[in-house]
């Protein structure tokens, strides 16, 4: 059995369905915030991509919303460079939020300072925030720097659920998710539950949606 054909089941087909109708419709860039003081007002629950640099946090959010483009990706780390949201729905409904990656040595050490803290801030702080899908790179699993933030959401008691990226490239991608997520379960505020995908084959995409709109919904 793939890791598709595992996370399948834990979704009915009508759940597939509405949450596809969902990211069907209207998706709207609204903005680009390098800055916590810049964002819109806290009215609507948000979902936002979290990861290491590269992890393949815009490929997941085009793959979510169906449309190549829509967030800017790249091979080079530190593409997405500020807190770019997504309005979902007309009239909106909820947002969705591309955010910097952390973890990029290469970039300099001011810039990195200033992503983290962004990250971190909105991560720990922003209210209406429902939500965080933590991308881990399924070739590397779990590193040093994704625990802090996993526990920077634990201690801010922001419900997160991590997703594996890039299952195309590696064997066993169930195994891998097995360990992730008994490494999970010993965190307060993770999901237990963890998504297996490929943007690049489209692998646990509308498993994903499923979840993306329970979390949103409930
Ligand atoms: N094989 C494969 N490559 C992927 C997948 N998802 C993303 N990539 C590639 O990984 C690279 C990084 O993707 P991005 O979506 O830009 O990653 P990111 O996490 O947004 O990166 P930053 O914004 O720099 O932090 C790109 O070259 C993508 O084409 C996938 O599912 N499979
Ligand atoms: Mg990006």
């Amino acid at each position: 059995m793939t890791a598709d054909e595992t996370e399948a089941e834990a979704w009915d087909a009508e759940a597939i369905a509405t949450a596809r109708r969902l990211f069907a419709g209207p998706i709207a860039f609204e903005l680009g915030a390098p800055r916590l003081d810049i964002l819109p007002a806290d009215d609507l629950p948000e979902l936002a991509f979290a990861g290491r640099s590269n992890v393949g946090k815009s490929s997941l959010l085009n793959a979510l919303a169906g449309r190549a483009g829509l967030a800017r990706t790249s091979n080079t780390p530190g593409r997405t460079q500020e807190l770019n949201l997504f309005l979902v729905g007309e009239p909106p409904l909820f947002r969705l939020v591309d955010m910097p990656g952390y973890g990029y040595a290469e970039a300099p050490k001011d810039v990195v300072r200033r992503w983290t803290r962004l990250v971190g801030d909105y991560l720990a702080g922003r209210p209406n925030l429902r939500r965080v899908l933590l991308l881990v790179d399924s070739r590397h699993g779990l590193k040093p720097v994704d625990r802090e933030v996993m526990d920077l959401l634990d201690r801010a008691a922001v419900s997160y659920q991590i997703v594996l990226t890039k299952i195309d490239k590696v064997k066993d991608a169930g195994a891998v998710a097995a360990t992730v997520a008994s490494e999970a379960r010993a965190h307060p505020a993770a999901h237990p539950e963890v998504l297996a995908t490929s943007s690049a084959k489209g692998f646990g995409i509308a498993e994903l949606r499923a979840a993306a709109h329970v979390a949103i919904a409930t």
